[in-house]
């Protein structure tokens, strides 16, 4: 069966059912030109790192060379210019027709939200939310890329942004060694352990708690899109082995 069919099957599953919930991850955005980790492509596979990303994005690294970890935060996971995909867009439409209940994601990227979704959890956090480890006092990104707002370090704090009151301002994105907000967290189990059919698309599962949140699924289908292998191919009744934009062109 080629990917036009199985999306066709796809529709059907959607068709039939109440209403579905989304699980995805960076292979969502790819197709907006925001490479992922895991693939060829990827941020892993990038050999001009000297050190690997896994360690830059660690609470750690970020507490001990905060000046490299926002060289590489800036330059390597922000986006501005990015726009929704095929996907992204296919998931905001579905939502309002009712279909959509929920888009649980990896992503740190905003693009679901920039397309219209409205009931989005983002299990690790948001470029777009940011702020001052020392009063809490919130910043936008504006502030992280530019300093515009507060102001950027300079000589040894080059490049990080500083807060009025001199604390280092932190995205709130979920780094390696810190754990997922317990209410996102929570809902997101909800949502799953709840809707009839789980569409999960663009991650490798490999990264937990995220991917232990199938587990929790108890509903009669299961979909899986994504271009490589994951651990739990063989759980799924419906695997599309493909790029998502593919498949959701066929969706709308
Ligand atoms: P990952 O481990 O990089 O896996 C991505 C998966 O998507 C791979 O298995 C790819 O084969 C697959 N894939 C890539 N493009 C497509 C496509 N067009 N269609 C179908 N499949 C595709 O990423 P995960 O999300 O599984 O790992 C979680 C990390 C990645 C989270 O902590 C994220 O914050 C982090 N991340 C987020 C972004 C973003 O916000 N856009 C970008 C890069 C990494």
């Amino acid at each position: 069966m080629d990917i036009k069919e199985k999306a066709l099957q796809l529709k059907e599953l959607i068709d039939e059912a109440e209403s579905f919930v989304f699980f995805g991850g960076a292979g969502v955005s790819t197709e907006s030109g925001i490479p992922d980790f895991r693939s060829s492509e990827g941020l892993y596979n990038d050999k001009k790192e000297a050190i690997p990303p896994e360690r830059i994005l660690s609470h750690t690294y970020f507490k001990m060379h905060p000046k490299e970890f926002f060289a590489f935060y800036k330059s390597k996971m922000v986006y501005t210019q990015a726009k929704p995909s095929v996907t992204h867009q296919a998931l905001a439409k579905l939502e309002q027709e009712g279909k959509c209940k929920a888009v649980i994601t990896q992503n740190i990227d905003g693009l679901h939200q920039m397309a219209g979704s409205k009931n989005v959890l983002e299990l690790h956090g948001s470029i777009y939310r940011n702020y001052c480890i020392k009063c809490g006092r919130p910043y936008g990104l504006e502030t992280v890329m530019t300093g515009e707002g507060a102001k950027l370090g300079e000589g040894r704090f080059e490049g990080i942004p500083v807060c009025n009151c001199g604390g280092i301002i932190k995205p709130d994105v979920v780094l390696y060694e810190e754990s997922l907000d317990s209410s996102v967290l929570q809902e997101s189990v909800s949502l799953i352990a709840n809707t009839p059919l789980l569409i999960i698309g663009g991650t490798s599962l490999n990264v937990y708690p995220a991917a232990g949140l199938l587990q929790h699924f108890k509903g009669s289908h299961l979909v899986l899109i994504n271009k490589e292998s994951t651990p739990f191919d063989n759980n799924a009744d419906l695997l599309i082995k493909g790029a998502l934009g593919q498949v959701f062109e066929q969706l709308t």
